[in-house]
């Protein structure tokens, strides 16, 4: 199974090793086509490509080549709005983490389309259980 992770860069990366540990567990179900995501050397200011249209398309073609998307949505972040949105109209399993407690408010865009599945959580322990199930599920189902 090819996972799709995303998560915020240049919307900040307060959350870089929140996004680690989810890829590591994530990992443990298929293959994580973005796992520099949580690269915690990668800065807002940084760069992993030679230029934006060089990481835009790369990273769509990895999303088209996805099974699955898991969305860590609680740093706004616009690249990961797109992506969810992409993926979406692509027909793809989107599945949003939004962290509760933080200052961050959801948008209306994630938290009301039916399209997505949207887990609420607290702290990274809490997702093992839902995150096994979805993926479980999903694979059962193909
Ligand atoms: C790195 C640091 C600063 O700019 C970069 C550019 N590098 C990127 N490399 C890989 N994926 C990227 C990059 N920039 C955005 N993305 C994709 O968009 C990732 O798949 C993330 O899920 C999402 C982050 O979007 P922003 O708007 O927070 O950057």
């Amino acid at each position: 199974m090819k996972i799709y992770f995303a998560g915020s860069i240049r919307g900040g990366r307060q959350d870089a090793g929140l996004y680690e540990q989810i890829i590591q567990y994530l990992k443990t179900f298929g293959e994580v086509l973005t796992e520099h995501v949580g690269d915690p050397s990668l800065t807002s200011a940084g760069d992993d490509g030679p230029n934006d249209q060089f990481i835009h398309d790369r990273d769509l073609e990895w999303l088209q080549s996805s099974d699955v998307i898991v969305a860590e949505v609680t740093a706004v972040s616009m690249g990961v709005g797109y992506e969810v949105g992409r993926a979406v109209e692509m027909g793809k399993p989107v599945l949003c983490l939004f962290r509760e407690g933080t200052s961050s408010n959801l948008s209306a865009m994630i938290a009301g389309c039916s399209d997505v599945e949207l887990i609420y959580y607290s702290e990274f322990e809490e997702l093992r259980k839902p995150l096994q199930q979805y993926l479980f599920s999903f694979n059962a189902s193909k």
